[in-house]
């Protein structure tokens, strides 16, 4: 396979105007009827004359220009390609192709998903349906008739406006759909099934009424009002903040079971992994109601970011991606809470972007070259690109910035533009020069800001000074400084807030976050006026995607940890801290934590003034991996040892404090009896709701630590009379860390009940399947292998496949790392299995496997060993040849 460049661009010979498509439905075997309004594009060079159009998998069984049949001598099919010689000006053009349905074991195109048919066209999916000019910026007006068996398929849907259905001889039925917005092709679907409907409507600021239909499997249509109502708040919230209605008058959403990634935004058909609609207190966990809300935004705010403006190509994915997970950040910050939503996303970021940045798949937010633009829907084009929004948010501030979204919506409305374009908007509007800021979207790698300070009493003088710098990445040996804005505070010995006030610049109004910006490879800055030498919160809101360095005090950390006013800086001097003790303990075994903090942890924990939600993530210790990326080379057993040891000394010193703001927590909890498995009260869903129950169940998982007769009893109530998924998977993952201890049938009857209560429902299954695929106990490689033979194991179903297999790889680093490779030879055995069938996930699965260098030297023998195996394989796909080529060569 050869790559694709961007510097190969070139604007499309042709034009579609308008495509008009015939599905005659059916899983075996689908008819597809393409009519093309094809014309030349005035604005690109003329090629050969010929017509080529992307197509793969199809079997053309009639093609016809202007009413004309065509001989075979006047066009030419191959794997990828119809090419049509010779063709006139303007056109029209009309094939037929017979495609396969219920054989797409890849999700792309049209497929199964249970009983129902439904399309994944975003990338390169919609030419698996039809020849067609497959690329973002040729955009067609689409009109649709879908023709199915009327009891298989009651529900026939498209994007756009139902124009028509009728009743059809032979039990078969026909709906017409139009799109009056033209679009790219990667936003067309289809759905066809038997499915229930709930509905609603929305009123538009300028009054229009909007029906939102959502779609599902109908046992499950009990479970949607969540979706349906983080829709809405989505659809007003986008008018408030950026004065973006919705366009159509009807809005769909269905729930799939059988489903690639999170959702994908089609024109006025979203189709959603069903992970992200279904949800109801009992099935469905706190960050699980988070992350429906959250994708429901995220696909909804991209009808104006990604649909009415879309991306030239694929290298401009951050375009649409970058900013509509800004966007979604932003929702579900002012929807939940600023601090927590924004610390969850600090965590996620170095959880899975710095390792990207840092490592052989290191790209641009702008990628220049893809083998497979699958494999860029990564974290580095949708969160990183989505700090790269941020940071230039911030630097224009509030108003301008607001000014800049409006000349970007208003300037490239209806267009497939550049993430060049986006830029110019925010600095046309601005005045600004972002020039330098524009090298975020080229370099990779994560920047590296080491800050140090120093203090002259005799003036009141604090001087920082700040060196940036970025480590070479694959293909990039050199990189500039940038731009980048530092918010920072400064603060007292009482915990107080300092002016923050630069020499030369008049005093303050008053003390609080100053953002600085950066420019140069070092950058001395002096703050003047004070009367001590204060304690500095560097990178408050983590205000760029930096790795930031300051020689602290442990005593320095404390202070920030108890009295930082910035959340998230708060949070992350947690962090540091606990990091250094962890590090110092990986080193060193058995050194117990230093008092300072477990009292700085007491401290946190008796806080009842802050956030309940923020102190369960000020308490949380850094996880395994992320210490790892902390390390030369990851020391995957000491880590794990010393964070078990850390907690357990928490636990025991803490034991009190620990059930007492457990039991304090949980007393807000309705309580459900057992025996009739009814509820004294409604679950609250609450923000508080949820931040009480993430501090309880922090409390309890260090209780679960030191387990003593008491606490076991606890943890199996809370399991057993849970009104909550959140409660119940809490007391579960507590239990089954008895698995492989004497205690072990605790842990059995927990999962035992669990999978007898949820056997019926996949998604709760899922959770079933994770919970034990990342227990550290030692016999849990053998227990995955057991249950990739589960009667409810099923290679077909990616929300499957992630929960056992990912969840595995990815999400318990002690038992993947096994020392005798047991865990890597696991995943490259799924990934070949896997390969054929879904190359798309197969190629995402690998990911653990490609990090292999940051290991000791025999483990990255075995994963090596590994990676090499795969690529000798016959066949393998683009997808795996382009991962397996970056992290081997
Ligand atoms: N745009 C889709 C992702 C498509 C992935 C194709 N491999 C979902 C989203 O980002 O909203
Ligand atoms: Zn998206």
């Amino acid at each position: 396979p050869k790559p694709t460049r961007l510097e190969d661009y070139q604007p499309p010979e042709f034009l579609i105007d308008r495509a008009e498509l015939r599905f005659d439905l059916d899983a075996v075997e689908t008819l597809v009827s393409a009519a093309l309004e094809i014309r030349r594009n005035p604005a690109a060079k003329r090629g050969d004359g010929s017509l080529r159009l992307d197509g793969e998998q199809l079997e053309l069984l009639e093609i016809a220009l202007d009413d004309r049949a065509l001989p075979p001598v006047e066009y030419v099919v191959d794997e990828r390609t119809l090419v049509v010689q010779r063709v006139p000006d303007r056109f029209q053009l009309r094939t037929r192709v017979r495609i396969h349905p219920a054989a797409n074991t890849a999700l792309e195109g049209l497929y199964i998903s249970g009983d129902m048919l439904c399309t994944q066209c975003e990338a390169e999916g919609f030419r698996r349906m039809t020849y067609f000019l497959d690329r973002p910026d040729v955009m067609a007006r689409f009109a649709v008739t879908l023709v199915a068996d009327a009891t298989r398929y009651p529900v026939l849907l498209s994007n756009g406006n139902p124009i028509d259905q009728e009743t059809l001889p032979g039990g078969r039925h026909l709906a017409r759909w139009e799109d009056p917005f033209p679009k790219p092709s990667y936003l067309f679907a289809l759905v066809a099934g038997d499915l229930a409907r709930i509905e609603d409507s929305f009123t538009t600021a300028s009054g229009r009424e909007v029906a939102l239909h959502l779609y599902m499997e109908p046992r499950n249509r009990d479970k949607c009002g969540h979706a349906m109502r983080s829709l809405k708040a989505a659809m007003r919230w986008d008018e408030e903040h950026y004065g973006r209605e919705y366009d159509l008058d009807l809005f769909m959403i269905v729930a799939v079971s059988h489903f690639n990634m999170g959702a994908m935004e089609n024109k006025g058909l979203n189709v959603f992994n069903a992970k992200y609609v279904l949800a109801s207190p009992e099935t469905a966990t706190d960050q699980d109601f988070a992350g429906i809300a959250s994708v429901v935004a995220h696909e909804y705010f991209h009808n104006w970011t990604g649909n009415r403006i879309t991306c030239r190509d694929w290298f401009q994915l951050s375009l649409k991606e970058g900013f509509t997970v800004f966007r979604d950040q932003e929702f579900s910050a002012d929807q939940g809470g600023r601090d927590v939503q924004r610390i969850a996303d600090v965590r996620a970021l170095r959880a899975r972007q710095f390792p990207e940045d840092a490592g052989p798949m290191a790209h641009p937010v702008r990628p220049s070259s893809y083998i497979e633009i699958n494999n860029f829907y990564t974290t580095t084009v949708y969160e990183k690109g989505a700090e790269l929004v941020r940071m230039q948010a911030r630097l224009l501030g509030p108003e301008r910035f607001r000014a800049a979204t409006d000349l970007y919506f208003q300037r490239h409305d209806g267009q497939a533009v550049t993430t060049e374009d986006f830029v110019r908007c925010m600095e046309d509007a601005s005045g600004l020069d972002l020039t330098q800021f524009r090298r975020w979207y080229e370099q990779a790698g994560t920047p590296v800001l080491e800050c140090t300070a120093d203090w002259e009493a005799g003036q009141g003088t604090y001087r920082l000074e700040v060196r940036q710098h970025t480590d070479p990445t694959p293909g990039q040996p050199e990189k500039s400084p940038r731009h980048m804005p530092l918010a920072l505070g400064l603060i007292g010995t009482d915990g107080r807030e300092l002016p923050v006030q630069l020499a030369g610049e008049p005093a303050p109004i008053g003390p609080g976050t100053r953002v600085l910006e950066l420019r140069e490879a070092r950058q001395v800055f002096e703050f003047v006026g004070l009367s001590e030498r204060p304690v500095p919160s560097l990178l408050r809101g983590f205000s760029a995607p930096v790795k930031l360095r300051f020689p602290y005090s442990d005593e320095e950390l404390t202070r920030l940890m108890a009295a930082d006013p910035d959340g998230v800086a708060r949070w992350n001097a947690a962090q540091q801290l606990a990091e250094r003790v962890l590090l110092a303990m990986v080193v060193t075994p058995d050194t117990p934590p230093p008092q300072a903090f477990i009292d700085a942890f007491a401290a946190a924990l008796g806080d009842q003034e802050a956030d309940p939600a923020l102190l369960a993530e000020v308490l949380a210790l850094p996880s395994e991996s992320y210490l790892g990326d902390q390390m030369q080379a990851v020391d995957v057993d000491g880590i794990h040892r010393a964070r078990e040891a850390l907690m357990v000394q928490v636990a025991t010193a803490l034991r009190a404090d620990l059930l007492e703001r457990y039991h304090a927590l949980h007393r807000f909890e309705p309580v459900t009896d057992q025996a009739a498995a009814s509820t004294d009260r409604e679950p609250d869903l609450s923000p508080a709701a949820m931040g009480r129950r993430a501090l309880k169940n922090l409390c309890l998982g260090y209780l679960m630590r030191a387990p003593d007769d008491a606490v076991l009893a606890l943890c199996q109530r809370q399991y057993a009379t849970a009104a909550t998924m959140t409660d119940r998977i809490a007391g579960l993952r507590g239990l089954i860390r008895l698995r492989d201890t004497d205690q072990a049938e605790l842990a059995e009857q927990a999962l035992t009940d669990f999978y007898q209560r949820w056997s019926q429902d996949a998604l709760v299954l899922d959770k079933w399947f994770a919970i034990q695929a990342q227990a550290s106990a030692p016999g849990t490689l053998g227990r995955v292998k057991q249950l990739l033979r589960h009667a409810n194991f099923s290679i077909g179903n990616p929300n499957r496949v992630r929960s056992l297999i990912g969840a595995f790889a990815a999400g318990n680093p002690v038992c993947f790392h096994a020392a005798d490779g047991g865990g890597y030879r696991l995943l490259a055995e799924q990934v070949a299995r896997l390969d054929p069938l879904n190359p798309q996930l197969a190629s995402r699965l690998l990911h653990p496997l490609t990090q292999w260098r940051r290991h000791d030297a025999s483990r990255q023998a075995l994963m090596r060993a590994e990676l090499e195996g795969l690529r000798a394989r016959d066949g393998i796909s683009p997808d795996l040849f382009e991962v397996l080529g970056k992290c081997l060569d």
